[in-house]
């Protein structure tokens, strides 16, 4: 028998990379326990969590003796512990497909920093922003929005199946989507119904309960 999964998350409910966590253990079906703490991690919680998963990040994710942040890495380990067609998949199984996800995955974790800093995730889940993009934020949305239109084509899902990318890359579209910025009709679409996929909305009504609660 597999031992017990806990994810630790945030109770401020802010976090793109928790959300991946969360929809990662959801797709897969899979009982967790939820551990939620404050963010910013207070000095003695971080220590506690770099001491068992070598940092004090959330999310982290428990598996027996086994503690370890990093929302990809996470999800790799789910992906690859709890295997397909036992449990569903969360990455493409064509190998094409899979480095595509990875490619997405990885660029929406470490660019867009512009972007990320004008429409933050709090104006996702809670209050919309109101303040104009700088120049640079609007290139870079205007680079995920045409990112999003050639590898969406028309599709429901950027490949074949769906794939936690699709979870990612809704999440990063949402920061232009709720804050009224402007997004072709079809990505929009295609932003609002991965929105609406029920592994997501886990992480979603908490974080939207959170934010009509502060
Ligand atoms: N690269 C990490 C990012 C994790 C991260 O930055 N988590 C933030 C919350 S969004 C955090 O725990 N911050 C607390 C801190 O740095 O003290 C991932 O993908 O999981």
């Amino acid at each position: 028998m597999s031992p017990p999964l806990t994810l630790y998350g945030e109770s401020t409910w802010v976090s793109p990379w928790v959300f991946h966590a969360m929809t990662a253990l959801e797709e897969k079906r899979l009982a967790y326990e939820f551990e939620l703490v404050p963010l910013p991690i207070p000095a003695d919680e971080k220590a506690r969590l770099a001491e068992r998963a070598l940092l004090g990040k959330v999310p982290v994710l428990v598996h027996g003796d086994l503690w370890f942040t990093e929302s990809l890495a996470i999800s790799e380990y789910l992906a690859e512990t709890f295997r397909s067609p036992d449990h569903p998949r969360l990455f493409p199984a064509d190998l094409a497909e899979r480095a595509r996800a990875r490619q997405v995955m990885s660029y929406l974790r470490t660019d867009l920093m512009a972007l990320r800093e004008a429409r933050p995730t709090t104006s996702v889940f809670g209050r919309p922003v109101t303040a104009m993009m700088s120049a640079k934020a609007r290139d870079q949305a205007d680079e995920l929005v045409s990112l999003a239109s050639r590898l969406l084509a028309g599709k429901p899902t950027l490949f074949a199946t769906w794939s936690i990318a699709d979870a990612d890359l809704a999440l990063a579209l949402m920061r232009l989507v709720k804050n009224g910025d402007s997004v072709p009709a079809e990505v929009r679409a295609y932003a609002e119904a991965q929105w609406a996929r029920p592994s997501l909305r886990v992480y979603l009504d908490r974080a939207a309960a959170a934010a009509v609660a502060t």
